[in-house]
This record gives C-alpha cells, sequence and structure tokens, in this order.
C-alpha cells in the first residue's frame, strides 16, 4: 500500500506539487505511524480553523515556516541557564538558536535586553517580578523560595512570604477593566507575592486617566507600576507612565502581550511605544505579532542579569525547538510586509468598529485604537455568553468579555471582545470589515435568552432564530471560501489520508 506522501507526490503534475504541503504530509505521516488518532486531530483543527472566522483578539495564525521550526530534535535538548552559561554540556546549537531569537526580538523592538525562554506571558510577568525584586531590594529569603512549593501555601504563610519580600506593593490596571490576571488580580499568584493595588479606567469616559493614576501612585508608592492591557481598546502614553513611574519612584513595568504586533509593525512609535520607556517589557509572541505561543522579555541592560535567572529561578528547562520558531517569527516581523500587515490590523479595526456603530452597537469608549473592540451587548437584551454563543453558531469565534464595572461580572459579562488580528492575516480588508459587522448584527439581533424550565430567561441560554442562523452561516462560509486559511494544504487530501 502506498503512504500519504506517496499519494500526494505522484498524484499531482509536477509543477503542483508544494514544498509546505510535502512537509506537512511528510509530517502527518510520521505522527499517524505512532499515533493516527493525533494526526487526525490536526487535520480536524484546520478543518475547524477553516470553517470559523476567527476574531478572537488574542489569536492568529503563524506562518508554516514558524510552525516548521517547531517539530525537530531542538526539543531533546536540556539547557538549563542562558546562552554560554549553561548547566548541561552539549548546548553549543541550543546556545545559537537562543542568541539568535534573542538578538532577532532586541533588533526587531530596538530593545537593550531580551529574554526569549518564558513558555507563557504568565510566566513572563512573573520572571519579570522577580528580576526587579531581585535587582531593587535585598533578599536575603530569595533562595529559600527555590525550593519552596508555593501551590500549598496556607494564607499565613503566603502573608509572611510577602513579609520577606518587604511587603512591596504592585500596581496594575483593574481585571475588570481590561488587565490581566497577572496583574495583580486576587486570584492569581501575582496578589498573594505583592501587596496588590489596582488602577481603574475612568467609569465616564472607560479611559485611563493619567492624571488620577498619578494620584494613586503617589498615595501607594508601588515598587512596580505596571501598565499594559488583555482587553483596553485604546494607545497607552508611555511617556506619561514614565513620568508618573519616576516621580512615585517606581518601576515601570509594560505587558504588551496583546499590541507587540503594533509596536513591531511601527504602529506604535514614540510615546506609545513602551520599549522606548519601560524598565523591563513582557510579551508574547503569538498575539498580534503572529508567531508561536510563548513569550519573552525585552529590558534595559541594568535588568539583564536579573532577567537572565528566569530558568532555573521560575521556569522550568527552556523549549528549544519553541526558540527557533520565535526566532522565525521574529524574521519574518523584521520585514515591510509585516509592517504593511500590522498597519492593516489596526485600520480594519477601526474600521470594523466604525461599522458597528453605524448599525446602532455601543462601543465601550467609542471605538479602538488598536487590534480590538469591546462591545456592549447589553443593548441587545443578551450578556456576553448568550453572545458568544449565538456567534459561535454561526461560525464565529470570539469571547466574552466584562465591562469596566461590570454588574454581570465575569462568567456572563456584559459585552463581547472583537479582534482583527487573525482575520487580517487572512487578507481581510474594510470591505470585509463591513460584512463582519453585518453578521454580528444579524446574529445579535435575531438572539433572545432562552428560557429554564420554569420559563424564565436563562443567562447562558439562547434562543436564535433558525432563518438568522442560516442565513448568517452562509454569509461566514462565504467570507471564508474567499479567505482560504494556508491554501498551501490541500484539506480534502489531508481528511482523506488521515481522517478515517
Ligand atoms: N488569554 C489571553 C487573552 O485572551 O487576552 C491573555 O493571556
Amino acid at each position: 500500500m502506498s503512504t500519504p506522501l506517496e499519494n500526494y507526490l505522484t498524484g499531482k503534475a509536477p509543477d503542483k506539487i508544494n514544498a509546505a504541503m510535502t512537509a506537512y504530509v511528510a509530517n502527518l505521516q510520521q505522527v499517524a505511524q505512532v499515533g493516527p488518532e493525533i494526526a487526525a486531530s490536526v487535520v480536524k483543527e484546520l478543518a475547524t480553523q477553516r470553517a470559523h472566522l476567527k476574531l478572537v483578539a488574542s489569536e492568529n495564525y503563524c506562518s508554516l515556516n514558524t510552525q516548521a521550526a517547531m517539530g525537530n530534535l531542538l526539543t531533546d535538548k536540556y539547557a538549563e541557564g542562558f546562552p554560554e552559561h549553561r548547566y548541561y554540556g552539549g548546548c553549543e546549537n541550543v546556545d545559537a538558536v537562543e542568541s539568535v531569537a534573542a538578538e532577532e526580538a532586541k533588533a526587531l523592538f530596538g530593545a537593550e535586553h531580551a529574554y526569549v525562554q518564558p513558555h507563557a506571558g504568565a510566566d513572563a510577568n512573573i520572571v519579570a517580578y522577580w528580576a526587579i525584586l531581585n535587582q531593587k531590594i535585598e533578599m536575603p529569603a530569595l533562595e529559600e523560595f527555590q525550593e519552596t512549593n508555593l501551590s500549598n501555601l496556607t494564607d499565613e504563610q503566603w502573608a509572611d512570604l510577602r513579609k520577606k519580600l518587604c511587603n512591596q506593593k504592585l500596581m496594575g490596571l483593574d481585571y475588570y477593566s481590561g488587565g490581566h490576571l497577572t496583574h495583580g488580580y486576587r486570584q492569581n499568584i501575582s496578589a498573594r507575592m505583592f501587596d496588590s493595588y489596582s488602577y481603574t479606567v475612568d467609569k465616564k469616559s472607560g479611559l485611563l486617566d493619567y492624571d488620577a493614576i498619578e494620584k494613586q501612585a503617589m498615595e501607594v508608592k508601588p515598587l512596580i507600576l505596571l501598565a499594559g492591557y488583555s482587553a483596553y481598546p485604546r494607545a497607552i502614553n508611555f511617556k506619561r507612565f514614565r513620568q508618573i513611574a519616576d516621580k512615585c519612584g517606581a518601576v515601570l513595568m509594560v505587558d504588551m502581550a496583546h499590541f507587540a504586533g503594533l509596536v513591531a509593525g511601527k504602529v506604535f512609535t514614540g510615546e506609545e511605544n513602551p520599549v522606548e520607556w519601560a524598565d523591563i517589557v513582557t510579551t508574547t509572541p503569538h498575539k498580534t505579532l503572529r508567531g508561536p505561543r510563548g513569550a519573552l522579555i525585552l529590558c534595559k541592560a541594568e535588568y539583564a542579569d536579573a532577567v537572565n535567572k528566569g530558568c532555573p529561578l521560575v521556569l522550568g528547562g527552556p523549549l528549544p525547538h519553541m526558540m527557533a520558531a520565535k526566532a522565525i517569527a521574529f524574521k519574518e516581523a523584521r520585514t515591510t510586509a509585516y509592517q504593511t500587515y500590522a498597519k492593516n490590523v489596526q485600520s480594519n479595526a477601526k474600521a470594523l468598529a466604525e461599522d458597528c456603530i453605524n448599525l446602532g452597537m455601543k462601543l465601550q469608549t467609542g471605538g479602538t485604537d488598536n487590534h480590538l473592540m469591546l462591545i456592549d451587548v447589553t443593548s441587545f437584551g443578551l450578556t456576553g455568553r448568550q453572545a458568544e454563543n449565538a456567534l459561535f453558531e454561526c461560525g464565529v469565534t470570539l469571547n466574552r468579555n466584562t465591562l469596566p464595572f461590570d454588574p454581570q461580572g465575569p462568567w456572563w459579562t456584559s459585552g463581547i471582545r472583537v479582534g482583527t488580528p487573525a482575520v487580517t492575516t487572512l487578507g481581510m480588508e474594510k470591505p470585509e470589515m463591513a460584512e463582519i459587522a453585518t453578521i454580528i448584527n444579524m446574529v445579535l439581533k435575531g438572539t433572545k435568552p432562552g428560557l429554564t424550565k420554569e420559563g424564565k430567561p436563562a443567562k447562558g441560554k439562547i434562543d436564535l432564530d433558525p432563518a438568522i442562523k442560516k442565513a448568517a452561516t452562509e454569509k461566514v462560509q462565504s467570507l471564508l471560501s474567499r479567505f482560504v486559511l494556508y491554501p498551501e494544504l490541500d484539506l480534502d487530501f489531508l481528511q482523506k489520508e488521515f481522517v478515517k
């Protein structure tokens, strides 16, 4: 019996064979020899991704080149430490990979130092916190925490630990105003490590009020003033944050995970570029930056040694294959084509926001400056969860999101978060944004809250008009058929060979 690769190579005219598809088939064939169900899931995921309009603001599609860099023997190497300072022998090739990735990141962002090992944005933030603690305060107790199983501590032990850390203060954007869990949210380790304070957006405008943040920072006097967000639709003035940090004596840290692509693509420059103003910047490469899943830290030279201690202080062994993939993505982001992409992410978001507003929707802050917007769905009589479910039933993937001071809380929410990074990667432009706004509007208008058994409105249930569902689904599929994800890949062939 012939193999999938043989079938592919013999079933096509030589000029129709493409390297990406050949590599994909060869890769899946190897996987399927051991785990056919795993190969099938990869192909099914491609089918799922092709069949859904991805509006999740934190997701994207990285290149097949980037994906190719992940699947190799670099994964076999332990390399704790950092280049030329490892706790294992034989790391010269991993050193080369990590050094290229770090140099590319430095060049891309104009940073003094880059640390490309963190496995996720949350890890990068914890490394950054420890680096700042290491650098800024006398911590005789630091070593003992390397041996501590933090997940087993009682509240009293946490309080004791914080005392040993000199009760240092962290001040970041409130979770309900768009901050991230790791920015001091009470359920996260960041709020256990630090005496944590939050600033909020202005209740009326929904915008950051720099004067109010300054006033609060002067009262709190945090060790770390943290800027950055997961759900704030506007640009941030980091020069102003720098002034506040200097005035209150804080280290300025920025989590730019969401908008790193807009920084890399030179959409956010000057006052809006955090790398120019912050002491330490964390990010993930897989959101607007369009790289592989993971994270990295950029910092001023002063913090380089402390940041390089990330592994083994906080992180497990580095993932060399993922650092290879990061290097490829950073190289891709240093092109004019990427800069055009980043500009389009922003212009598409602005166009989509305007289209939604013109259709009568209410947007948090009245629009967007970046890659995302928050739509208030209460005017449709829905919770965010209902809106998310209704749109998903029509082939649109996005997430519900709290609006600032949301009475519905983080489970039901009053809003949805909509982002343009992925659809822009597919090549969509302004006309398609108008189509997307129409789809969102028709689905939300065609959805009513579902009822409980007792006939009462249920926050999580929906009653979606079947005719609207059919029409919206057709519109989504028509749009996706014109903007195919990874067009080099022949999905029908892959399904025939690997999904039995
Ligand atoms: N989970 C990411 C997001 O969706 O914004 C942040 O880590």
